[in-house]
């Protein structure tokens, strides 16, 4: 029962109620897996067993059931780190390039009280594989997935204990073939002129612009649960004056009744609020808000939720904990600013990939290091996750850092009419219903993106947008949605839908090329138009050029270190004008150069970045460090030890 004294305390209680009854249309969770004192974690990464499927219908390994036996009996294996993309750790052009089924196949040694305890749960969970995959035990099919980001899982427990002799052999046959219904899509085009193209020569076509890395990206891993377990949870924040209310809910899986007991702890530890219903509100007083960092001299504050269950059945008892960390903080859009906390945020942040020499898009801990490293030297307050949702470890840091997120999905490239049809649209529901699932307990993510410019001019995009928007909103009406857009502001069809306006442009590079005193008239007049259309606040998402590092020329000239300065530097003195109106951020593309397919644009990748891919400074990092600094000093509340960024 929830008593309040005050009447605006009780209106936000009964609104966190209405949020969370909206949300939760998926029947699972996919909480984070943490180790606890009733949960075990087994990491799987390391070398696998693969092979590629070369034959020339891509299909022999199912023709022939590599599943079945060990996959060094079915041919010629190699070993390959996971989690990593496999394109470039061989010198194997034809693997750098492969499209179509790799398998990857490791066997595991099951501590035996897992195997002994039938009151345990284990489950096998990837972090992510790109793009379709499937995956056995011992032979037996477990589970499929589509997509490359998100994770997946499956129980195995009863699979094991079939026969607690067998060593437990795990196979994932992963196909990195896009289609016009995939996210992103793409099509496979063949060319058949004997003249020109050897027998059975293929294309896979994309339309946006990085490497199709494929494999298995993010750990694979083992993890326990007992019978009865959390399942899932979700929380809704909310603050007045200085009480936090955390609006929590708690699915439990694996018992008819149980038992709670929900804690929630401040950073040293101490309860500061705790309740034994699956769901209510927790109350706290002097509350430390969740500030993004920059803002604040006490920011990214996290409690910590523990959940802890007891359960029993004919056989046995079942106690099961899991502690989530809680950030408490709000967030709004006007028609000129994006409110975090009710104070006005500036976005001053970076687009980026999830790119690495070697390893692809496999999760590289000393690369995300570096990478916080970077954005905190930079003086960048945000991200955005361009074009796909980075590893859950990348968002917890934002969370543990103050890094503020835009959060995208997968949905870049859709450019092809037949890409807005009812299998695209089915599927890219339940994309943003997994990306929801996964990261709605991110303090650091303020707002979902749901593609990257797609052909939004186009007829059917209106009823795409509509529809995709409001599915997201229904699964999660605390945050604002958008998409990114290039298309004209006046025949932009998802624009009416979105919270805010999104939008990149690239003056004097795709369009006039050279002329950088085009930017300040043709800058001025897209915000212009924009703003007069729409009454909405707007973001920079994407602007820069291409440098080739050390490639120098005055005056500037494209592709070198002068010209990329020239650009940013003309562009923000346009944002400083804006700023003080309805210009509510700006993303610098990008934080580093990154991998692209090959063409004649691209010199081994595409170079917009302000970090080399090896993560050194181009001279524009020094512009960007400087100005983001100075905003930070002007839109923020710097913390004393962010006041003096040289000593960093
Ligand atoms: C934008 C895309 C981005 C590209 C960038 C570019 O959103 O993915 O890498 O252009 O061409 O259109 O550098």
């Amino acid at each position: 029962m929830i008593t309040s004294k005050s009447p605006g305390m009780l209106l936000r209680v009964l609104y966190l109620f209405a949020v969370l009854d909206a949300a939760c249309l998926l029947d699972t969770g996919m909480l984070f897996p943490r180790e606890s004192s009733s949960r075990e974690v087994k990491e799987l990464n390391g070398l696998w067993s693969f092979r590629a499927d070369k034959s020339p219908n891509r299909n022999q390994g199912f023709e022939r059931a590599w599943y079945k036996s060990r996959l060094v009996e079915t041919g010629p294996v190699i070993d390959m780190p996971v989690p990593a993309s496999y394109n470039d750790v061989t010198q194997d052009p034809t693997l750098r390039d492969f499209t179509g089924w790799v398998w990857y196949e490791r066997e595991v040694v099951v501590p035996s009280r897992w195997i002994t305890d039938k009151g345990t749960r284990v489950v096998l969970r990837v972090g992510s594989a790109h793009y379709n995959s499937i995956v056995w035990l011992n032979g037996v099919k477990v589970t499929e997935h589509k997509g490359g980001h998100l994770p997946f899982e499956a129980e195995i427990g009863s699979l094991i204990r079939e026969d607690p002799t067998m060593p437990c052999r795990i196979t994932i046959a992963v196909n990195n073939t896009l289609n016009l219904d995939t996210l992103p899509p793409g099509s496979i085009q063949y060319l058949n002129d004997p003249t020109r193209y050897p027998d059975g020569f293929f294309v896979q076509n994309y339309y946006f612009d990085f490497f199709n890395y494929a494999g298995i990206h993010r750990p694979v891993l083992l993890y326990t649960t007992p019978k009865a377990y959390v399942d899932d949870i979700t929380v809704v924040t909310d603050f007045l004056d200085n009480t936090g209310m955390v609006k929590y809910e708690v699915s439990v899986q694996g018992a008819a009744k149980a038992t709670l007991k929900v804690t929630l702890m401040d950073k040293d530890g101490r309860c500061v609020a705790s309740s034994d219903e699956t769901s209510g509100v927790l109350k706290v007083a002097d509350v430390n808000l969740w500030w993004p960092y920059l803002m604040h001299d006490n920011p990214a504050y996290l409690y910590s939720m523990e959940v802890r269950l007891m359960a029993a059945d004919a056989r046995a008892t079942y106690e099961d904990v899991y502690t989530l960390p809680v950030g408490i903080r709000t967030v709004k859009v006007t028609n000129t600013q994006f409110l975090i906390n009710n104070k006005p945020f500036y976005f001053h942040g970076v687009n980026k990939h999830e790119d690495s020499d070697i390893r692809g898009k496999g999760l590289d801990w000393p690369l995300i290091v570096k990478d916080f490293n970077l954005i905190k030297w930079l003086g960048a307050n945000s991200f955005r996750t361009s074009h796909y949702p980075y590893a859950e470890e990348i968002m917890q840091m934002c969370d543990r850092h103050g890094i503020v997120v835009i959060d995208e999905c997968p949905g870049v490239g859709i450019k092809d009419i037949r890409s807005f049809g009812n299998a695209s649209l089915a599927h890219h529901l339940v994309v943003m219903e997994e990306l929801v699932r996964r990261d709605k307990n991110h303090p650091s993510v303020v707002m979902w993106s749901v593609a990257n410019e797609p052909a939004a001019e186009m007829p059917p995009a209106g009823y795409y947008f509509k529809t995709l928007i409001e599915h997201t909103k229904a699964l999660d009406p605390t945050r604002p949605v958008t998409y990114i857009t290039d298309s004209n502001y006046a025949r932009d069809k998802g624009a009416p839908y979105v919270d805010v306006i999104c939008v990149n442009s690239y003056f004097s590079w795709y369009h006039d090329p050279g002329h950088i005193e085009v930017i300040p008239i043709q800058l001025n007049t897209q915000f212009e138009n924009w703003y007069g259309k729409y009454q909405k606040p707007i973001i920079q998402s994407e602007y820069g050029a291409d440098a080739v590092p050390g490639l120098h020329s005055d005056p500037p000239m494209m592709f070198t270190e002068e010209y990329q300065n020239v650009v940013l530097e003309s562009y923000h003195n346009v944002f400083d004008q804006k700023r003080k109106q309805y210009v509510i951020g700006e993303l610098i593309w990008n934080f580093a150069d990154f991998m692209t397919a090959q063409g004649i644009t691209r010199v081994v990748g595409n170079k917009k970045g302000i970090f080399s891919r090896q993560r050194q400074p181009k001279s524009a990092a020094f512009i960007l460090k400087e100005r983001y600094w100075r905003l930070a000093n002007a839109t923020g509340r710097l913390p004393p030890w962010a006041k003096y960024p040289c000593s960093l």
